[in-house]
């Protein structure tokens, strides 16, 4: 079928496909820098594990070893997905120059200036995140820690994160999300959980009690229910980290990623839950499989219910700051964002391509049979018609046709970093 008639038959349903791809190209997404090298940075010695509870697995070939082959890798991408990217840091990708090098409680701003000139140079935007985790300092808790000096080592890293985030969003003129995420947590049952829990959201208000504009740094918390070797108490549990943005208007939101819950529990209900009450909220976008695995966001049936969650809320006007995070290193890992980045767009043109009035409406008069055929009707209209289209007018191959020039980067590039 082609782009004309599949737009017709989207118009009997009273779906308006011009206005859906217009509305989609405007819409920030984050592609996590951290998918090029496995979570690594470039502030510690990348032969030393990830820590925090998270876990890479593969050693597929070509992993980015510096700034400038994480940027060449991410240029890639770009060429290959359609749609407005803003970029997301940790800060252990700082860069460093001349043989200097700062530890976390000492980043500054320049030591991102360079991440600043590449996402200027490419019209892109960017968030952050401070890295608690991967660090000699984790003792291993960091901002629960009951040590006072490994404490301060890491709210003097949240400061820094703060200063960081403000200035990235000065110099690139859009908002900066900055996510607090620790792995913070025992592998055992605890004999108090109640002392950790305390001192993170202690910890949290000292780091926020530095100066920053809301309108452009927009500070959340990322729950979890468990890690790896974390697995009886996690201190930033879901409770904490709604309660904190709770009680915290106008200085936090909270951040939902969709590997961190129980396996029968689903973000997109999550979603509409959180817009009832918050004014933001922020998402990691993964797919976990049976845990918290990171796998790359494939177009399946949770990614495309977030998707019409955040387009039903109304939350693609900022209200929903979305964001990729997953780390797969035993594929291709140019290909695992590119694959990842174009299904959530994907997944939110789909989204924007169902007749949502008209569900509503069914639902509140009753005519659950007519929805339920409506919905299902949907799932087989031209929808890959319209997603070629749209990557079309954006100059992005379609699908099918953008695999080979990774192979060739793969050939030419990656296979020679040893
Ligand atoms: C870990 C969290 C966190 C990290 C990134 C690297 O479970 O999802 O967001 O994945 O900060
Ligand atoms: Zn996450």
């Amino acid at each position: 079928m082609s782009y004309t008639e599949a737009k017709e038959k989207y118009a009997k349903l009273g779906v308006d496909v011009e206005a859906a791809m217009e509305t989609l190209k405007g819409v920030p997404v984050s592609l996590h820098c951290w998918q090029g090298d496995d979570v690594r940075g470039f502030d510690t010695d990348p032969s030393k594990p990830l820590t925090g509870g998270i876990q890479t697995t593969g050693n597929y070939p070509g992993r980015a070893r510096t700034p400038e082959e994480l940027m060449a890798d991410i240029d890639e991408v770009l060429k290959l997905i359609p749609g407005k990217v803003k970029m997301n840091l940790h800060a252990s990708y700082a860069i460093f120059e001349n043989g200097e090098w700062a530890d976390r409680d000492k980043l500054e701003p320049k030591h991102f200036k360079k991440w600043v000139d590449f996402c200027k140079a490419r019209g892109l935007g960017c968030d952050f995140n401070p890295t608690f985790f991967s660090h000699p300092k984790c003792d291993p808790l960091t901002l629960s820690s009951p040590h006072e000096e490994t404490r301060r080592f890491w709210i003097d890293h949240g400061k820094a994160s703060i200063r960081i985030s403000q200035y990235l969003a000065e110099e690139l003129g859009q908002e900066c999300v900055m996510n607090i995420w620790t792995g913070d947590g025992f592998k055992d049952v605890p004999g108090d959980r109640l002392g950790p829990r305390v001192r993170y959201r202690e910890a949290i208000d000292e780091i926020l009690s530095e100066p920053f504009d809301f309108n452009k740094v927009k500070p959340c918390v990322e729950s979890k229910v468990f890690g790896i070797g974390v697995e009886a108490y996690t201190v930033g549990s879901a409770e904490f980290a709604l309660s904190y943005a709770a009680a915290n208007p106008g200085k936090c939101i909270p951040l939902m990623d969709n590997g961190h819950y129980h396996p029968t529990e689903v973000v997109s209900d999550k979603i509409p839950a959180l817009l009832a009450f918050y004014p933001e909220i922020a998402l990691h976008v993964t797919r976990p499989i049976r845990w918290d695995s990171d796998h790359v966001v494939l177009f399946d049936d949770e990614t495309r219910e977030i998707a019409r969650e955040i387009v039903r809320c109304g939350g693609l006007d900022g209200r929903v700051k979305i964001a990729l995070d997953y780390f797969d290193a035993s594929i291709n890992r140019v290909s695992a964002w590119t694959t990842g980045f174009r299904n959530l767009q994907k997944a939110l043109l789909f989204a924007l391509l169902q007749p949502n009035d008209t569900e509503k409406r069914l639902q509140d008069e009753g005519d659950w049979t007519s929805l339920m055929v409506l919905q299902e009707d949907l799932k087989t209209a031209p929808f890959g018609d319209v997603w070629d289209e749209y990557c079309r007018r954006q100059g992005k191959p379609l699908d099918g046709a953008w695999l080979p020039g990774i192979k060739q980067y793969e050939a030419d590039v990656l296979s020679k970093r040893a």
